[in-house]
């Protein structure tokens, strides 16, 4: 599904949120916040976060404790594709969750987004990853994200 932010990758270097965090735990690393970044508004933070994180998932808790059935099933699913996935908890972030229904055009959480684009929900997730497709899906845009910052 294409979203409707219309988002395209921004031009130079930016530090993601500190609420953006990546999983899995034992690799798992803390970005730092950008000054300016305090400046932004929720939208541009939401468009920043997901065109820097090829694998992202909006979620009520954390993937280690996560706070709704819907989102414990998401990350899951996501887990099981073994790849690095940045998560924005909305329930610390109620701007971010007031928003992102809007300009997602997706009235709930979860949401998955990969390389910019808005995967779906719960549901759609477990059925992709029931079929194989999350698990294809997940590990080319990782496969592709790791070629692209390693510069070939
Ligand atoms: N069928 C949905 C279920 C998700 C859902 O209903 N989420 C609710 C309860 S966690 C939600 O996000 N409501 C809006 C909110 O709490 O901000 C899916 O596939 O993701």
């Amino acid at each position: 599904m294409r979203n409707a932010l219309g988002i395209s990758r921004m031009a130079g270097i930016h530090k993601a949120d500190l609420r953006t965090r990546v999983f899995p735990g034992m690799r798992r690393h803390w970005f730092n916040e950008r000054e300016g970044d305090v400046m932004s508004t929720t939208v541009e933070n939401i468009q920043r976060q997901i065109s820097e994180n090829p694998i992202l998932v909006y979620m009520k808790g954390t993937p280690q404790l996560p706070q709704c059935g819907f989102s414990a099933q998401t990350v899951q699913a996501l887990m099981a594709c073994g790849e690095r996935f940045a998560f924005v908890n909305v329930l610390d972030n109620p701007d971010i969750r007031a928003e992102l229904p809007k300009v997602a055009n997706w009235p709930t959480f979860p949401q998955l987004w990969v390389d910019g684009e808005l995967v779906g929900g719960c549901d759609i997730v477990v059925e992709m990853h029931e079929s194989g497709e999350l698990e294809t899906l997940i590990k080319e845009a990782a496969a592709k994200h790791n070629q692209t910052s390693s510069g070939a």
